[in-house]
């Protein structure tokens, strides 16, 4: 029903929906894997017939990152429980990285596993990058990457912030990775992520640790 409404363009039904969820108190997870997800993850641009359609997913990545703000206070909940002074992450797209969902999707998960969280979202210039890292010192960064083309950029960036900050974890995830699984092990990464499932995962063994 969620995807039908942003399929329709239902921006307030879509909406409704997800404050109706969050009001029953579903869990953060549930409502991400079963609503939001789901929603986008099979949609297609019906470019042969429309071959500007590119507008719609606009609209529907707009309701999506409204739905997804509307779940941050249980995301906020969660930190609360979890939260540890030794985890902390950066989050971030590389330059001209505009897939947005997916990243802002993980930040949550990190967050809500008691990451501090710094979100510098899609399109991050190296220099704010290495400029932010001069500040805060994270353990982890997260980098997600969609579009194949980028990928070399980033083997770029991971050897230059392997200079200034050998001690970071760094993990990569994304379409980009799914789809190009070989050639990714020569990006430089320590972890290749392939689905918000597998981080899960992995943040459920490290808090079990
Ligand atoms: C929405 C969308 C857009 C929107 C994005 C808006 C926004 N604010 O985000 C807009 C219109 C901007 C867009 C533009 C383009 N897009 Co687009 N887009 C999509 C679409 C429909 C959905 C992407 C999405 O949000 N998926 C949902 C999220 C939840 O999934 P996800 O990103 O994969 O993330 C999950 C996992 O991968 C993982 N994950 C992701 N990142 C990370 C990181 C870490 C660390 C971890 C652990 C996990 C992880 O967890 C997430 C949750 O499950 C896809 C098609 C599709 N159905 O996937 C095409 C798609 C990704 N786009 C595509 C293309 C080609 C483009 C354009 C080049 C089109 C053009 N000609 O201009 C531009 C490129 C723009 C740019 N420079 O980045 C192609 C990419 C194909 C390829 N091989 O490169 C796709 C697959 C469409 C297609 N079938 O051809 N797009």
């Amino acid at each position: 029903m969620f995807a039908e409404h942003l399929k329709n363009e239902e921006k307030d039904a879509a909406i409704k929906l997800i404050l109706e969820l969050i009001a029953e108190k579903k869990p953060v997870r549930e409502i991400y894997e079963k609503w939001i997800i789901p929603a986008i993850v099979h949609w297609e641009c019906p470019f042969e017939a429309e071959p500007y359609c590119i507008w719609r997913e606009h609209v529907l990545s707009t309701t999506l990152k409204t739905a997804i703000e509307l779940c941050y206070p249980l995301v906020m909940a969660e930190y609360e429980k979890r939260k540890s002074k030794n985890k902390s992450v950066f989050v971030f797209c590389p330059w001209e990285e505009f897939h947005e969902i997916g990243i802002r999707l993980i930040a949550d998960v990190f967050h809500a596993h008691g990451y501090a969280v710094t979100y510098t979202g899609v399109n991050t210039p190296e220099k704010a990058l290495t400029e932010a890292l001069s500040r805060h010192t994270p353990n982890c960064l997260a980098i997600s990457v969609t579009n194949p083309y980028h990928l070399f950029q980033v083997q770029n960036l991971i050897r230059r912030i392997r200079i200034i900050e050998p001690n970071v974890k760094i993990m990569v995830g994304g379409q980009a990775i799914q789809r190009n699984t070989p050639v990714c092990n020569a990006i430089g990464a320590d972890v290749y992520i392939y689905s918000i499932e597998d981080l899960y995962q992995l943040l459920e063994e490290e808090e079990a640790k």
